[in-house]
């Protein structure tokens, strides 16, 4: 009922920032997903017999994969396999899932914020034991594979039949196809004050949810609407669509425009939020205000007690070298760790298994916590409904305390989509070369006091991560950020992230860009950004 398929490698099967992505006609070449899996099941040892979750986010090409995983994971010994039904599983529902049933480990199917459809993006992602992202040393066995494999293993087998839950055999091995949604909302109702929330909304608290026609829809219309009751219709585009309705599901400023605008209007909700393709991402707007994903990292720290799940304090606060200080702030008043990792989730895994950080975040709107390995959009928003249902002041009021307490990190990331690779590598490999020659170099006011290629040196399993972005630091603690994305599919995406403190409450109402006008203007003159990209503006400004 197996059998073994001569395959050839491809050469640009390498994982990024969180799994190998690649525009859907890539994965329908011959073989392709099949080497990928089966790289990744020989990069494994020790799982005959366990437990392998499958999900994905429901995008074009989901359930053609779901069947490929699950006929290879039966041909290569797993013993059973927990499928949402329908081959969805929200990437925190996956996480919380494989920890719950304690499987070996999962097969996340997404490129997240990306479009989907049949010219845009999938992606595959490996998830270990503890319900987070492969480490390095795991995706770089797998890179390792995917250029020497020369067979795969693969049930022959009938479709397995996702829509119904319950047991099926395959092969001799068991699929169980599970409720998607149901582990995850009571996880959620372990860790926050149900009760508050419910009182808060029945009081008038008018909330709104854009699911972007995306994963967290079945989720939100479950937990917010059914179990908290806020108000039918309070979950916008809540059916997941293939293509995700032709838009970008990406809750920023720019995607999420509609309700942005909403909520910038006379007669907004009092709370706003968007999650993304495979609801890991968040984007928090108030009435009257956005609040940066920076920020609401340290806001959410600040009063994470509110929670019941977090009633005894927090262990520490881990954030990625680009997200803003503002959590550094946070921590130190609360006499906790700080940690500072490279962009990417799977490098919170060690320090929240080791019990160091209880809450992460990351200035690419991913916050969460250690009751999964994964970010979480879901969680972000109800621990911010918990906050404001105990605090019973507007999000505007929360911000506006929290900035006169810690003082004002403005923070922006200005992104230039599908550069050129070569002009993109360019300007990196120019900065980098320029990094000892930069201290004491003045730009207007500005005097730059150091400047480093940031390495990460993980204090759990010593492991070092090098390259993992360029920073110019200004005396006075203002900086600039410059790396590549690591998750685009086109082209390079050049992110330059932009900060500066400002602990004068009188001056916490300036515009960001205005605020970060100089900054900008100095990043620029740095890298010659202009000039290498041919770009006079960026693509995206968050
Ligand atoms: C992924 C990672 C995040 C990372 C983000 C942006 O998010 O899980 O840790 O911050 O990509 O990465 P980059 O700047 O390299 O594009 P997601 O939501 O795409 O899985």
């Amino acid at each position: 009922m197996t059998k073994t398929v001569t395959t050839t490698p491809y050469t640009d099967q390498k994982p990024g920032t969180s799994g190998l992505r690649k525009k859907v006609p890539v994965f329908q070449q011959q073989n392709y997903a099949e080497n990928f899996i089966q790289s990744i099941f020989d990069s494994l040892e020790g799982f005959a017999g366990k437990t392998l979750v499958i999900g994905g986010d429901g995008r074009f090409y989901n359930r053609e994969v779901i069947q490929i995983a699950i006929k290879m994971a039966a041909a290569n010994g797993f013993g059973r396999v927990l499928v949402g039904r329908g081959g969805i599983l929200s990437t925190p529902a996956a996480s919380h899932v494989i920890r719950k049933y304690e499987a070996f480990g999962g097969i996340v199917l997404s490129a997240s914020h990306n479009p989907g459809g049949p010219t845009e993006d999938f992606g595959i992602k490996y998830n270990i034991g503890n319900g987070g992202p492969a480490p390095e040393k795991v995706t770089d066995a797998i890179y390792a594979r995917t250029k020497t494999i020369e067979t795969y293993k693969i049930a022959d087998v009938a479709d397995v039949n996702l829509d119904a839950e319950g047991e099926q055999d395959v092969a001799g091995m068991t699929v169980q196809v599970i409720n998607p949604v149901s582990d995850y909302a009571e996880l959620m109702e372990s860790l926050f004050d149900f009760p508050a929330i419910r009182a808060h909304l029945a009081s008038g608290f008018r909330i709104v949810f854009d699911a972007m026609s995306a994963v967290t829809g079945p989720y939100a219309k479950e937990i917010l609407e059914n179990r908290l009751g806020a108000a039918k219709g309070s979950v916008l585009n809540f059916v997941p669509l293939p293509d995700f309705g032709g838009h970008h599901p990406d809750p920023n400023l720019v995607h999420a425009r509609a309700l942005y605008e909403e909520m910038m209007g006379d007669d907004a909700p009092d709370f706003g939020a968007a999650s993304d393709g495979d609801g890991d991402r968040n984007l928090i707007i108030g009435k009257g205000i956005f609040v940066t994903p920076s920020d609401s990292l340290a806001m959410l720290a600040a009063n994470a007690t509110l929670a019941p799940g977090y009633a005894k304090g927090l262990a520490g606060i881990a954030r990625s070298m680009p997200t803003s200080g503002a959590a550094d702030r946070v921590a130190e008043k609360l006499g906790i760790g700080i940690y500072e990792t490279p962009t990417g989730w799977k490098f919170f895994g060690n320090l929240l298994d080791a019990g160091l950080a209880t809450i992460c975040g990351e200035e690419s709107a991913g916050t969460g916590s250690s009751h999964v390995r994964e970010k979480d959009g879901l969680w972000a928003v109800l621990l911010w409904l918990n906050i404001l249902a105990v605090r019973k002041e507007s999000v505007v009021d929360i911000a506006r305390e929290h900035w006169t307490t810690y003082g004002r990190n403005y923070y922006s990331r200005h992104d230039y989509e599908e550069v050129d690779s070569a002009a993109a590598n360019g300007l990196m490999e120019t900065l980098r070369g320029q990094l000892a020659t930069l201290p004491g170099r003045k730009l207007g006011d500005l005097v730059i006091e150091t400047a480093d290629d940031f390495s990460y040196h993980d204090p759990v399993d010593q492991s070092v991560s090098n390259h993992q972005g360029i920073r110019i630091l200004f005396e006075g603690g203002s900086r600039v950020v410059f790396r590549l994305s690591g998750t685009g599919t086109s082209g390079a995406t050049l992110r330059v992230y932009i900060e500066r403190f400002e602990p004068d409450a009188a001056k916490h109402d300036i515009d960001t860009q205005v605020a970060l006008a100089d900054l900008i203007e100095a990043a620029n003159t740095l890298a010659g950004i202009k000039e290498r990209t041919g770009r006079a503006e960026p693509t995206v400004i968050t």
